[in-house]
């Protein structure tokens, strides 16, 4: 199937790209198994963590917002992302009045999301205020980048957990990782450059390249993605580098990303409290991005 990351159209699975992660549902309950496997391979993906139907519940209110904006296709189903051509949806990140909607509040940040982090902390866990609730439409995707350089100026034990608002296929832009950025040598220099950097403080994007493969052509691994479904939860650390497919559909990607920390760490101050907000950068010719890996000899 030939579908676009980046700026490359890919076959999945291709060199350099694999269409499988691995399922750590099992090690549910078992919080050394599940840090360990965490630390060995970078990410836990838990297939069905959340009952489907709650997680069915909150897409249902997510829809109705963006129905509410004009964004979807009139003659859709009321189930149905797809886009109404011409429109671009609401901003939804960091907008309480959809992310802190009860049924999609319970998903982000309830009780039992909530008890998965404070299992891998083995303390009490807190998530940022700021919540990512994306619709990503038809031709958008997200540069490889490391989640270090939005939100590095507290915790360096933050966990990002990306969530799936019905199901993601690769096509409709699912995520995808790249194991071993966070922890080998090979990606040591990117690490200590790019992974060191703040997008707000350098003024730059913040993503690292349009090219995901291009990583892996340089400096080894594997990109690695899979078809996402509701009610599964991908949870990841600061230094893991990260894209995600475009989407070559006439729908909407819904997912939402949210961040997690032990409760007794120093906490990055721009992402809690009512003001949270992000800064809007683009470098969309990605010309200071180029400047600073000049630099950075990447
Ligand atoms: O969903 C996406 O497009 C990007 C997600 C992301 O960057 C993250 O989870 O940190």
């Amino acid at each position: 199937m030939t579908l676009r990351l980046g700026v490359r159209d890919v076959e999945l699975p291709s060199a350099g790209l694999a269409s499988e992660m691995r399922d750590s549902a099992s090690l549910i309950g078992d919080a050394a198994a599940l840090r360990t496997r965490l630390d060995d391979d970078g990410y836990v993906l838990l297939r069905g963590f959340h009952p489907v139907d709650e997680v069915l519940r909150a897409r249902e209110v997510i829809l109705a917002y963006l129905a509410d904006a004009g964004a979807l296709a009139v003659d859709a189903g009321t189930s149905s992302a797809r886009c109404r051509p011409g429109t671009a949806p609401p901003n939804m990140k960091g907008r309480p009045e959809i992310t802190h909607h009860p049924a999609v509040q319970r998903v982000l940040e309830g009780a039992p999301v909530t008890g998965l982090f404070e299992a891998l902390f083995a303390e009490p866990a807190r998530t940022f205020d700021y919540k990512w609730l994306r619709a990503t439409a038809p031709g958008e995707f997200t540069g490889a980048h490391a989640d270090s350089v939005y939100m590095g100026r507290g915790s360096k034990r933050l966990l990002s957990c990306w969530v799936p608002f019905g199901e993601v296929t690769p096509a409709l832009g699912a995520i995808a990782l790249c194991p071993g950025s966070e922890s080998s040598a090979a990606y040591e220099r990117v690490r200590e450059t790019y992974g060191q950097s703040d997008s707000d403080r350098d003024g730059y994007g913040g993503w690292l390249t349009l090219d995901p493969l291009e990583l892996v052509e340089s400096f080894g691994g594997t990109w690695q993605t899979t078809t996402f479904a509701p009610g599964d939860v991908l949870v990841f650390g600061m230094q893991m580098l990260h894209a995600s497919f475009v989407n070559t559909t006439d729908q909407y990607r819904l997912s939402c990303d949210v961040r997690f920390q032990p409760a007794s760490d120093p906490i990055d101050e721009r992402w809690v409290g009512e003001g949270a907000s992000e800064t809007k950068r683009s470098d969309g010719p990605h010309v200071a991005t180029a400047a600073m890996r000049r630099a950075w000899g990447l």
